[in-house]
């Protein structure tokens, strides 16, 4: 079918909106609401006003490009005097009800409302209703996300990928008209809700109403007292990632860099996550071959991800002796660096703070857990994502893009393997574990090191290994994405699916993919593909591209832990999730 846009032919297929056509064919137009990669188009915000004129019509009408279908004929035009009044107009009362306290905002100068007011023209703001906004919830009861409703323009994209994507459906729209408000089910505050932390309603809120817990100045306190000793971990999926915040394109491995920033901000110890994924590799691995030898509780789940955690205990209590005993690589980081590497570098273990920095959201609450304490502190003293180590960076002054890189200069946790920066990716964590598995049970190395059936994007993805010596094929599953999980869990639960190892990661592609990385605009997960590529790089150009075979990881066990699943490695490294 044709139609015009701005006086240039389109073609277009039967029930295309005029908002996506006009897209496709770079005519843009402002929107706050719609989002095409989630299939989420509410015309709630109606700002995407357009002329549209159909054929046998001579009348013209001001329209929501986002809800009206283009027909054969149909002239548009998007940028009239009249439709750019309207649209001024439109943003004038969104604002009237929304706390304008931008200069303190989470997402000043990242906000998709100053953005789309700047693009209408808007010069003034004659309208303005606190008492309307300042009675709206401000919820900070979870550690993961705080919910400011006096910031919420109501675009809904937040229900949307909790119901639609995680399949939790922690948040509703509630009230109609000026009440309109988005709440948490059942009027819980969010900490007590099904919510499970994963950020990734922050990932398309345009605007400052959800956002991470802001946990900067503990950080800055840490930093500046001279008593502190402060080691710092980054996650795998950071190095690919962060960069974004500084201009460098999604993929690029920024890890050298990211040292001398830690550095440069005063970091006393700077080290890699990716080291105790190694180390989780080792335990995680020997507990599979213990539960299918020992006729435990199969499949056994990984338990990295503590958003997926949080899901087994929420909504299948029953299963909770199914996700592995194994902490969390960042977990794991903190109970070694305050005993080994406390006792290796001389430093008193209470004065040490463990700082992370990583991809997500809910590792700020897995660090507080009441389990993971030692001798009275938390493991990790304090979580930082992504974005607010950007924002740290950019407080003080540091242009990532610009720093010479470093190394990571120690030598007790200062190495990993190609197996742990896959981590970062939905599979890493399966096929890190079969590279380890593989050896411990054949005495052999892979032939094939890259496992391709675990890679990919599907929600669900299932592969075979054959270990042979006693153990015979291990059925393996991978599933990212909470509503993916949440059908596997079903399938385990009925009988229909007889895996025996199932990784499961919260987020769309898993941790590069995390509700703590950077926000793509109008966008959803625009780069998690080039980050994933990254971090695949990483791992075919490392020297070492299996857990057991990082030597610092053999010194570790020589030196310390003794073996997996042995009575140090029990009283660090694992855990049992409590009620
Ligand atoms: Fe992850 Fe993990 S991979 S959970 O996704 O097991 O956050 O990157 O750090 O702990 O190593 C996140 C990433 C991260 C842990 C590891
Ligand atoms: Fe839903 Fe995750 Fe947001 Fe919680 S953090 S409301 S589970 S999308």
């Amino acid at each position: 079918m044709i139609g015009s846009i701005n006086g240039k032919k389109v073609e277009f297929q039967e029930n295309e909106t005029v908002l996506s056509v006009a897209k496709r064919n770079g005519h843009f137009i402002p929107t706050l609401c719609e989002m095409a990669d989630i299939n989420h188009a509410p015309g709630t915000c109606r700002v995407c006003l357009v002329d549209m004129k159909r054929k046998n019509d001579p009348e013209h009408h001001i329209v929501t490009s986002c809800t009206t279908p283009m027909e054969e004929g149909m002239t548009i035009l998007t940028r009239t005097p009249k439709v750019r009044e309207m649209q001024r107009l439109q943003v004038e009362l969104l604002l009237a009800d929304h706390n304008q306290d931008c200069a303190s905002c989470i997402r000043h100068g990242n906000c998709e409302l100053q953005d789309v007011a700047q693009f209408v023209g808007l010069q003034q703001t004659r309208y303005h209703y606190p008492h309307f906004y300042l009675q709206r919830t401000r919820d900070e009861s979870s550690p993961a996300v705080v919910r400011d409703m006096s910031k919420c323009i109501r675009c809904f994209r937040c229900v949307n990928v909790c119901r639609e994507i995680q399949g939790v459906d922690a948040l509703v729209i509630t009230e109609k008209g000026l009440g309109t408000e988005i709440s948490v089910r059942d009027h819980l505050p969010l900490g007590e809700s099904d919510c499970v932390g994963c950020g990734q309603c922050i990932l398309v809120c345009p605007v400052g109403a959800l956002a991470e817990k802001n946990d900067i100045e503990e950080v800055m306190d840490y930093l500046y007292d001279p008593e502190l000793v402060t080691v710092f971990q980054f996650a795998p999926a950071i190095r690919t990632a962060v960069g974004e915040e500084f201009g460098i394109s999604a993929g690029t491995n920024v890890e050298g860099q990211i040292i001398t920033a830690l550095k440069k901000l005063g970091a006393d110890v700077v080290l890699d996550t990716n080291f105790t994924a190694d180390l989780v590799i080792m335990e995680e691995g020997s507990e599979l071959l213990k539960r299918v030898k020992d006729s435990d509780p199969l499949p056994m789940f990984t338990s990295c991800c503590p958003a997926w955690v949080s899901y087994v205990e929420k909504n299948y209590p029953e299963m909770k002796e199914h996700v592995s005993t194994t902490k969390s690589p960042q977990q794991c980081f903190g109970a070694i660096a305050k005993t080994y590497l406390a006792e290796k570098m001389d430093i008193d273990a209470q004065k040490m703070r463990v700082v992370s920095i990583m991809p997500c959201t809910a590792k700020k609450g897995e660090a507080k857990r009441p389990e993971f304490t030692r001798d009275g502190r938390p493991e990790v003293d304090v979580v930082l994502t992504t974005r607010e180590f950007a924002r740290l960076m950019n407080r003080e002054g540091i242009q990532l893009a610009d720093l010479e890189p470093s190394d990571f200069d120690n030598q007790w946790m200062g190495d990993y393997s190609g197996a742990a920066v896959i981590f970062g990716t939905t599979g890493g964590v399966m096929e890190a574990a079969i590279r380890t598995v593989h050896k411990v049970v054949t005495g052999a190395e892979l032939a094939q090191v890259e496992f391709a059936a675990v890679r990919g994007l599907e929600n669900i993805r299932e592969a075979e290994v054959d270990l042979g010596k006693g153990i015979g094929p291990v059925k393996l599953a991978v599933a990212h994405t909470l509503k993916a999980a949440g059908q596997l869990m079903e399938a385990v639960k009925s009988g229909e699916a007889d895996y025996q190892f199932v990784e499961v990661m919260a987020c769309p592609g898993g941790c590069m993919g995390g509700g703590g990385q950077p926000r793509s605009k109008h966008a959803y997960q625009a780069s998690r593909l080039e980050r994933q590529q990254g971090l695949y790089t990483i791992d075919k150009d490392a020297p070492v591209r299996q857990s057991h075979n990082n030597p610092l990881i053999r010194k570790l066990y020589d030196e310390y832990l003794e073996k997996p699943l042995g009575h140090k490695s029990h009283h660090l490294l694992h855990t049992t999730y409590s009620d």
